[in-house]
């Protein structure tokens, strides 16, 4: 019998994710249907009976207003929210801003898959001149800036996740909280990554779809038992097919 449950939830679809351009640490805007997705990812959890202590989120608005509308659908307006950077998506480096699609008739698709999925391949890095360096961000004010990433692999998302995963989310859980994660598409794989101890070689063919909660039951040990989307199979499919093909090339 699962002894913790932590609901994940990838924000709703961004306007960024809509015109399909690589995202990382830009701070876009939920789309229109990315809203919607959110109060839906909020309506499919308190049809099941989801309710929550605690929620945990990134600096980014996308996965902030997403937890919002969470809250909002639960009617859980008033737990306590912790926003951190160590939850931000995956820094896309100098791809942040480009067109995927285009991307790929650039440089092949077998590339891009390399700079979206392979685990320890970074995308070319930002330089810091480049007016997307964010370390010049208000929000992110209080971090040393050597911590700011030029770029990173999934890697390098996991090593810096994954303190935050051990310093804040566990200890929750080990209070008995129960506990929501609003995030990204990549810093989510690297939890996972990290849960499931999916090889190196296994997880570029995870992808994570917008606004579909997904469950981890686990024992004890914080070892997953069990994890499932809440959503039927063949929509689950559907949508982790259309993440893995916006990396695919127009024609
Ligand atoms: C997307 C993920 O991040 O992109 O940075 O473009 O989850 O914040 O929308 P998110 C981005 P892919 O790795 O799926 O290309």
């Amino acid at each position: 019998m699962a002894k913790y449950t932590i609901v994940f939830v990838r924000h709703g679809e961004s306007e960024w994710n809509q015109k399909n351009l690589f995202c990382g640490w830009h701070d876009a805007d939920l789309s229109e249907t990315g809203l919607a997705e959110a109060k839906n990812a909020g309506t499919m959890l308190r049809e099941k009976g989801y309710t929550f202590d605690i929620a945990f989120t990134s600096l980014l608005k996308r996965a902030i207003k997403t937890l919002y509308f969470v809250q909002d659908e639960l009617d859980l307006h008033w737990i306590p929210v912790v926003r951190h950077w160590r939850l931000n998506e995956r820094h896309y480096g100098a791809l942040q801003g480009l067109n995927k699609s285009e991307t790929a008739e650039k440089y092949g698709e077998a590339q891009v898959k390399i700079w979206r999925r392979s685990y320890d391949t970074p995308p070319p890095a930002l330089e810091k001149s480049d007016k997307r360096w964010s370390a010049n961000e208000v929000k992110y004010g209080n971090i040393d800036e050597s911590v700011v990433p030029p770029c990173e692999c999934l890697k390098d998302t996991v090593i810096r996740a994954l303190p935050f995963w051990h310093d804040a989310i566990v200890p929750a859980m080990k209070a008995g909280k129960r506990v929501i994660v609003s995030a990204h598409g990549n810093s989510l794989r690297a939890i996972v990554k990290y849960l499931d101890n999916i090889p190196d070689s296994e997880i570029p063919e995870l992808n994570i779809p917008t606004g579909i909660p997904l469950v981890y039951e686990l024992d004890e040990n914080l070892k997953p038992i069990k994890h499932y989307y809440l959503a039927d199979e063949a929509q689950v499919k559907a949508a982790m097919e259309k993440v893995a093909n916006q990396g695919k090339a127009k024609k």
